[in-house]
């Protein structure tokens, strides 16, 4: 029996390991604005969007960023910029993106970090992506981890692929565990050239976790309900947001990514594992107040 005083307010949303960890990934490099009006592309539009998402039950933002233009950029000051801005307007951790677009070189993806942000994605393998190709070659990798550990910033290791997850094993033998001490990865599921989003691969992938990995998975285009689905009754967390997915429902654009945030922390409560507060995702993932 449900009473009222047991439904939650975003303000009273629980802490601990039963709460889900929901990631915002609102713009990513892919999409363009001509086509996807909905699309936040200028620092205004994404802070609005942040705090509509932190709102809705979001605790980690996961940020690309567009020129003036709205083509992705890796520009340093622009990210200082939008760390800063997005610090100010939401309680959010702040995670920048490492991986950026495809045509990224990596010296430009290395200077992420620069920007000061609290954690970071890092891709564990390379990947065909679509036509493309999402290069990550090991000395790559390695570099990038050393530095996340020399600039205190909480990576996010990103897996594409079950040899990824090979790579992250290798990764942390290699050089020990991450800044913050704990090891949270997000599998990325569905890219066409990556593994598939379905509940098999995604049991399999979380079976060859290290001991002790906490993570979060996202499925690409129509693949993202079926992974929001397995990801909850397997206990994991979840990723949302216009980065991954355009299409709310079969011919029905996404209107903003608040909608797809607000669905993500439904479902969560229905499988009563509510949206994790911020609070409680900086102690999990180890990432440190720097408000
Ligand atoms: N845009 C993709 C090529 C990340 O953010 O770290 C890479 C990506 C992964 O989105
Ligand atoms: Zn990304």
């Amino acid at each position: 029996m449900t009473s009222d005083s047991t439904r939650r307010t975003p303000a009273a949303r629980p802490a601990g390991t039963a709460a889900t960890l929901i990631t915002v990934a609102p713009t990513g490099a892919e999409s363009e604005k001509a086509a996807v009006p909905a699309l936040p592309v200028t620092l205004d539009e994404l802070v609005v969007t942040a705090k509509e998402c932190a709102a809705a039950g979001a605790a980690v933002i996961h940020v690309h960023i567009r020129d003036a233009d709205a083509r992705p950029t890796l520009d340093v000051g622009r990210l200082t910029d939008t760390v800063r801005a997005l610090r100010e307007g939401t309680d959010l951790i702040v995670q920048l993106s490492t991986g950026g677009a495809v045509t990224d070189s990596f010296g430009h993806r290395l200077a992420v970090l620069d920007a000061g942000p609290d954690a970071c994605s890092l891709t564990c393998g390379t990947v065909n992506f679509g036509d493309e190709v999402f290069a990550n070659p090991w000395p790559f990798i390695r570099e990038l981890y050393a530095r996340t550990k020399d600039l205190a910033v909480v990576p996010e290791f990103e897996l594409f692929d079950l040899g990824h997850v090979a790579m992250l094993h290798r990764l942390l033998d290699d050089l020990g565990p991450p800044f913050g001490g704990h090891v949270h990865c997000d599998l990325v599921m569905g890219v066409p050239g990556g593994m598939p989003g379905d509940a098999a691969t995604l049991v399999g992938a979380v079976a060859a976790l290290p001991e002790g990995a906490t993570w979060s998975a996202t499925g690409i285009g129509r693949s993202s309900l079926p992974v929001m689905f397995a990801a909850l009754a397997a206990g994991g967390h979840l990723r949302v947001g216009m980065e991954d997915t355009i299409t709310f429902a079969r011919g029905r654009p996404v209107t903003g990514n608040a909608e797809l945030v607000e669905r993500a922390a439904a479902l969560a409560e229905l499988a009563q594992r509510p949206a994790m507060t911020t609070l409680a995702a900086r102690a999990m993932l180890g990432v440190p107040d720097r408000h």
